[in-house]
């Protein structure tokens, strides 16, 4: 036990009217939305790096924080760091937690330490996990933080690193095995460069193409039934990362014949990164049937790193949930709070309340967006751009059509297509009608 979290009451919701900072004004779990409990759509994952472990610290100075759980170095300091991370969830009620193994434990003096101290905590997590009812969305290796990664961990030129790594990844995919994780993740930290001119760029995304194939190997071994799941990211810490965005992804598991095997999980932030916007991303993953599941946060539109904000910006998540609800809603995925503090919220009532105001955020996005899907205007106007396409002549000129063809359609037919609008600012118009 903590008294970290003491004068910090339940959250419950209380509705918009309510004057109390720590109630939920839009998330009511139990609420239905098309069908569906929000917490059931929703999801929500708080992410262990961000709220327990990391500790204020930027390029230009060090920890700000002061948590009963620091300094980070022993098992009983990792105990005490998961007392108060239980405490917090049972404040916030969401059903879900992530974790990289280096959140959870300190560093052994040898793998073999290391492992053994994330079996123990993975074992103190499943009692928690048993007592309180909290479940874990995924878990993940840190394959970035340790200097023995700083050239990469599956892409390093050393062989050795290349086994470390494969190691690492066994014993993080048996941690979400035992605690019952629904996906497990690789986010590419290192996987990618600083300069071309000692990188061998071919050699290493073979590397990773092997290395994920081990992974889907071992997931089927174990019998772990969750969603193997890449976080693409443009940039940041390295100056290129191989996994850019979805398309550079999805590019990447077609050529090792794996898009079958693992899907996306899309994080706010690396979207607006890599120059997309987040819907953008969300789309295509579910075009292409790779989306898995999402990190929520908020990317400054300025600064050109990734500031993991929480997310606050109702009309974006609007926009973001109708793209999830139009892929059918998340099934083993979820809603992971990939948000930091500012580094001057030193207090736990800043960490609860940026949660508060997260899940607020993201409950608004969706019933707006399922709003927009109910009312259904959005999407009668844009089958009404394709229905040209509803013919049967029309649907031959994709599956049947020769370039002869449409030169004989043009030419006998005196086609002469007529543009009509696409009607933007009238749909935007619609949009702001909801959020
Ligand atoms: C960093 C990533 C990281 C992953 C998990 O930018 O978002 O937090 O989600 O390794
Ligand atoms: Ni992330
Ligand atoms: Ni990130």
């Amino acid at each position: 036990m903590t008294d970290f979290f003491n004068d910090i009451p339940n959250i419950a919701y209380e509705g918009p009217e309510t004057d109390n900072e720590f109630a939920f004004r839009h998330y009511d779990p139990d609420e239905v939305v098309m069908g569906k409990r929000m917490e059931d759509h929703l999801r929500f994952a708080v992410a262990y790096w961000h709220s327990f472990a990391w500790e204020g610290g930027d390029p230009f100075g060090g920890r700000t924080f002061e948590r009963p759980w620091y300094p980070q170095d022993s098992m009983e300091m990792a105990r005490l760091k998961a007392d108060a991370a239980f405490e917090m969830f049972a404040r916030l009620g969401q059903p879900f937690f992530c974790f990289h193994d280096a959140d959870v434990r300190p560093e052994g003096d040898s793998f073999a330490q290391s492992a053994a101290r994330l079996d123990e905590i993975t074992d103190y997590f499943g009692q928690k996990m048993e007592a309180t009812g909290t479940r874990l969305l995924w878990g993940t290796a840190n394959l970035f933080s340790h200097r023995r990664f700083m050239a990469g961990a599956a892409t390093n030129p050393d062989p050795d690193v290349f086994a470390y790594t494969g190691a690492t990844i066994k014993s993080c995919l048996d941690a979400t095995h035992r605690l019952g994780g629904e996906n497990y993740v690789m986010w590419g930290g290192r996987e990618g460069y600083e300069t071309l001119l000692n990188t061998d760029l071919a050699r290493e995304r073979q590397q990773a193409g092997r290395m994920l194939q081990m992974v889907v190997d071992y997931k089927h071994k174990i019998g772990f039934t969750g969603t193997l799941l890449i976080e693409p990211k443009p940039q940041e810490p390295t100056k290129h990362q191989y996994d850019y965005d979805v398309a550079t992804v999805y590019g990447f598991l077609k050529d090792f014949g794996l898009e079958g095997e693992v899907k996306v999980n899309i994080e706010q932030g690396h979207a607006i990164l890599a120059g997309h916007s987040f819907e953008h991303e969300l789309a295509l993953a579910a075009a292409l049937g790779i989306f898995g599941s999402i990190d929520i946060n908020r990317n400054d539109y300025q600064s050109g790193w990734d500031t993991d904000q929480f997310p606050v910006n109702v009309p974006e998540m609007a926009l973001a949930y109708y793209e999830v609800l139009k892929a059918g809603g998340f099934t083993t995925g979820g809603t992971n709070f990939d948000a930091k503090l500012r580094r001057q919220s030193l207090d736990a009532e800043d960490l609860i309340l940026a949660h508060v105001g997260g899940m607020d955020a993201c409950a608004r996005g969706l019933k707006a967006a399922a709003a927009m899907l109910e009312d259904g205007t959005l999407e009668r106007l844009r089958a009404e751009r394709y229905a040209g396409w509803d013919t049967e002549d029309a649907q031959a000129l994709l599956t049947r059509a020769t370039l002869e063809h449409c030169d004989d359609c043009v030419r006998k037919g005196n086609l002469d297509p007529q543009p009509r609008s696409g009607r933007q600012e009238r749909l935007e118009n619609l949009v702001n009608r909801f959020v």
